[in-house]
This record gives C-alpha cells, structure tokens and sequence, in this order.
C-alpha cells in the first residue's frame, strides 16, 4: 500500500511505457521537464511487450511503423523483413529508450490505481501501487488495444488445463506439440497464429463467431533496394504516406470503382492482393463509402478464399457477409491455407454457440476434449484502459461515468471536466484507422508543444470545452455514417463487448484530422479553455 509515502512531485506523470510513453518522455525531458514514466510491466513495449504470441507481428510495414523524429535513428536502424515481428519491434523499442537514455526515468511494475484532480492546487494526485505523486500534468499513453476483452462464457473459471491469452501470452516458450488446443476468436491475433501453431499441435479447434476479410501479407527479407530508397527521401515518404486517407504508403489512390471498368478493376484488386497487405484497397477511393463498390473488393476476397479453402462448407463458414473494411482488415501468412490441414477444425459459432466450458473440454455442437485453450477475444478497445481505473476529474467526475453514454473526447487529446490531461491517441483522433506509428508521433508533438505555448503564455490549466468536444464527436460519427463504417459491428463502435456504449470511437481521416489540429493550434488552442478558477 502507498498510504505512508511521501508525494513525488513531478512536472508531468506519463502513464505507459509503450511507443506513445517512450516518445513523450524523450520529448518532456527535452523541454526541461522533470518527467516520470509509470509501466506496470517490468519491461516496456506496451503491445509489443504484452502481446507475444506465435506469429505476432507489425501489419504495417516496418519502414511505415517506426518512428521518425530522429533521422539519424531511422537512417542507422534496419529492419530485417518487410513486416516486423514481435521480438524485433520489442528489440527497437529497447534501443530507442538506450540511445536516448530514457530508461532510467521509467519506473517499472508500478501500476496507476487512481488518478485524481485537486481543484484546490490544480495538480493531478497519482496513487500506484508504489508511490503517490502530485504533478501538474497527467499524460495516457495506455494505447488503444491494451485491456483484454475477456468472453463471458459459461464454465471458463472452471477450466483446468492450460488457459492462454494473445494479449498476455507467457514469456518462456509454450509448447503446444501433441496437444488438442481450441482458439476462440478470429481476429487479427487469431489469424497470425493460428498457422503457426497449426504446426505443432494435434488438433486445432477454431471457434468463430465473425469470419474476417484477410489479405497475405507476402512478407520477406527486407529488400535492400526499397530500404535504400526509402532510406533516400525518408521524411518525404513521411510526408506522401501522411497525406494519404489512413496514412498509409499504399492508400493513396482516387480512382472510384463504380467508373471503372470491371476487368481492370479486378486485375488491379489481383496486384493489390498480390503486394498491399492492409492497403489491399489502394487505388479505389470508394471502397469505404459505396456499398457497391464495397461488394465489389469483398466478392473479390471471398473468391480468394473460396479458391483457396478446399473444402467448399469450411470455405463458406469462412467467408465474411458484412461489408469489407467495417471491422479491421487483417493480413496474414497463410491463414486459409491452415484450414486445408486435416488437424485444424473450423467450429461456426452462429450454427454452434458454446454451451459451457468444463475442466477439460469444450460443449459445442460436440463435445471437443482439449489440453489448451487460447482466448484471442480481443480488447475493450480505445477506452478501455481509461475506464478501467477511477480517473477523477472536477467535481469528483469519474472518466468512466462520464462515458457511459459513449467516449467523448475533443480531438482525441483532451476531455472536458479533465483539466491537465491528455491522452494519446484518444478516442475522436485517427489512432487505429491510421498508421499508429506517425499518429502517436503527432500528438506527442502536439502535446508538447501545447505545454510549452502554456509556460511561454503563463497558463496553469487547460482543459476542453464541452461545446468543443461535443460539435467534434458529432463530426467524428457524421463523417463515420458516410462511410461502411458505421453499419457495421466491430471493435471501432463497441459491439465486441456487450456492455459497452454503441458509439464510433476513431476519426475517419488523416488530412482532415491534420488540417484541424494545425488550425486549432494557430488559433491558440481554440476549442480549450484556460485557466477557469475552480468552481
Ligand atoms: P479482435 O480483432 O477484436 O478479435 C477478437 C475476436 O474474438 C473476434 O473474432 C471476436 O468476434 C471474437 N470474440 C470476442 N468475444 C467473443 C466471444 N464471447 N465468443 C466468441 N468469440 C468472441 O482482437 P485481436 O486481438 O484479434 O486483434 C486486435 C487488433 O490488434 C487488430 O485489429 C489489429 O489492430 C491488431 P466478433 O468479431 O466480435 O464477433
């Protein structure tokens, strides 16, 4: 307990030692600011020190996913393949936080139990497990896929073999030779895994509840003539992949199916498939907004899978109905190929639900006798990590109560009634519908910037506005309604989990969003308010 400590007294607390966490405190510590990072693990990395499961790995391609406010770091360091798995991306994390001397400022397995703030002194007050600490600033980098999303299934509790989860997967290797494992999920976690561990196991049992769209990734050795090129004119690539729809090298395109002829529509969907992973859409502006067009790109994938899977039941059972896009594209290294293995067993949820979980086996459409059972049932996504501890804001306001109707957040930065907090890549900014890498470099940028404008212009406390924050989710839902986003059900809205509020949480839009956060900056942060004396 932390009742006896004395309070530390930082300018600003981070809490989170992941890609967000490291890169705030470089830049804090730049500005002068006594900085304290808080990880609850004993390695930082956030989702790359969490999620270490077989076969996880960036779908991003790595000279797309790293970061680039230091050119020589990004001209020194190579990537070893096209798309970075765990380890290395765990590795590169690691060496940014030695090159840049940030470790000794994290303090690790110290885990936030509450923040709270004073409108007495306008400080925020952090309990841990450790320490209390009084700072003026209070920054989340807890991610936007960090709280696992645990099913509530009948009998789970009771199981007595081996439970393993993606999002927490064990450090020392889990050897699943021999053994009948069941999978629950198929999500992107599920789909990088399940070829890999298909390998080694004596039966695989995959319980789906929504089939996904999955690109392959045809991944490789980094290809040394794309390294150097790219190596060449690298803040320029920053600047053309930034400028893009998602913010991703291969989305650009303003071609729209619906005036193109099929044939070359298909022939380009087939180059697509063949090299763009999640930029599988590039070259088709209207993919997201044309339900027709959106047919269009989803027959193409299910004729893939349909192609693929030789069993034409377990083909269809894989093949998504909803439009492509609406939940999160996956991309894989040989997914539907795995279901032609006569040891992987394809169990449809729809047809099948679950009865209950019993010590050793799973009741289904049958009863399926299993050593493992890994949950890959995904995250409370975007909000998760902020509802999940008692954030205290004016008047006593609890953060998660005051999202009970749905998340609101102004630019995804700020929350009115939360002065002197910020989150990155909070709901209501691009964050999961971008490139995460560059996203999280913007508001960390932003952020910093912000507080350096404040001590220039002697302001103590910012926070949103509410008129701000509530005209900025309506734009975020109306932009969203014009789009396959919105109908339907995913992780983006909160459908995955039952008890959540049905709103769309990301900012459809990188440029618009960019455009917005230059001019709310030009504009001495119009939309937050300064230095209100305490009610
Ligand atoms: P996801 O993409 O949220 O996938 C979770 C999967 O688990 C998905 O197929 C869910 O089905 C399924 N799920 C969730 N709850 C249940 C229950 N109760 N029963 C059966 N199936 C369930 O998480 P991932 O970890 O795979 O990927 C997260 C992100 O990481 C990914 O998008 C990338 O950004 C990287 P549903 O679709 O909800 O019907």
């Amino acid at each position: 307990m932390n009742q006896n400590k004395t309070s530390l007294n930082p300018n600003v607390v981070i809490v989170g030692a992941g890609v967000a966490g490291i890169y705030m405190l470089h830049k804090l510590k730049n500005m002068g600011l006594t900085t304290v990072v808080l990880e609850k693990s004993d390695e930082l990395g956030g989702t790359w020190n969490w999620n270490r499961y077989p076969g996880a790995r960036c779908d991003i391609p790595s000279l797309e996913y790293s970061y680039q406010f230091d050119e020589e770091l990004q001209q020194d360091w190579n990537w070893s393949e096209k798309y970075s798995g765990q380890p290395e991306i765990l590795e590169y994390l690691n060496h940014v936080a030695n090159r840049f001397d940030l470790r000794k400022d994290i303090s690790f397995e110290e885990e936030v139990l509450e923040a709270k703030f004073n409108e007495e002194s306008s400080l925020w007050n952090i309990k841990t497990n450790k320490e209390n600490y009084e700072s003026k600033f209070c920054i989340f980098a807890t991610g936007c896929l960090s709280v696992p999303n645990k099913p509530d299934i009948e009998g789970l509790d009771n199981f007595k073999g081996q439970l393993l989860s993606t999002s927490y997967w064990p450090r020392e290797e889990v050897d699943l030779s021999g053994k009948n494992v069941a999978i629950i999920g198929t999500g992107s976690s599920s789909i990088q895994t399940i070829p890999e561990i298909a390998k080694d196991v004596k039966n695989l049992y995959v319980f789906q509840r929504t089939p996904n769209y999955s690109i392959p990734s045809n991944n490789g050795p980094m290809d040394k003539e794309v390294e150097a090129d790219v190596k060449s004119r690298y803040v320029e690539f920053r600047k053309e992949n930034w400028s893009n729809g998602f913010g991703l090298a291969s989305d650009s395109g303003e071609a729209f199916i619906s005036e193109s002829d099929i044939d070359d529509v298909n022939s380009q969907l087939e180059e697509n498939w063949n090299t763009s992973g999640l930029g599988f859409f590039g070259g088709y502006a209207d993919i997201p907004i044309d339900v027709n067009a959106n047919d269009v790109a989803a027959d193409f994938v299910r004729n893939k899978i349909n192609e693929i899977v030789k069993d034409p039941e377990t083909a269809e059972k894989l093949c998504p109905k909803y439009h492509i896009g609406g939940k999160r594209l996956c991309v894989d290294t040989g997914y539907f190929e795995t279901f032609n293995r006569e040891n992987v067993h394809l169990i449809d949820l729809h047809s099948n639900p679950i009865n209950r979980i019993e010590e050793s086996s799973i009741e289904a459409d049958e009863e399926y006798e299993i050593d493992t059972l890994i949950l890959a049932t995904g995250f409370d996504a975007m909000t998760g990590a902020l509802t999940s501890l008692d954030i205290v804001g004016r008047n006593g306001i609890i953060l998660r109560d005051q999202w009970k109707q749905g998340a609101k957040s102004y630019l995804g930065l700020g929350v009115s009634n939360f002065p002197n907090l910020f989150t990155i890549t909070g709901p209501g900014s691009p964050s999961v519908l971008s490139n995460m890498m560059p996203s999280i470099e913007q508001h960390v940028n932003w952020i910093a910037d912000c507080i350096g404008w404040m001590i220039d212009n002697n302001k103590s406390v910012i926070e949103s506005s509410l008129a701000a924050e509530e005209e900025w989710m309506d734009l975020v839902n109306e932009i969203a309604g014009m789009t396959i986003f919105k109908s339907t059900e995913s992780w983006y809205n909160g459908s995955n989990i039952d008890s959540k509020a049905k709103a769309f949480l990301p900012f459809i839009g990188v440029p618009v969003y960019t455009e917005k956060l230059e001019e709310v900056t030009s504009n001495n942060y119009q939309g937050f308010i300064f230095d209100v004396s305490n009610k």
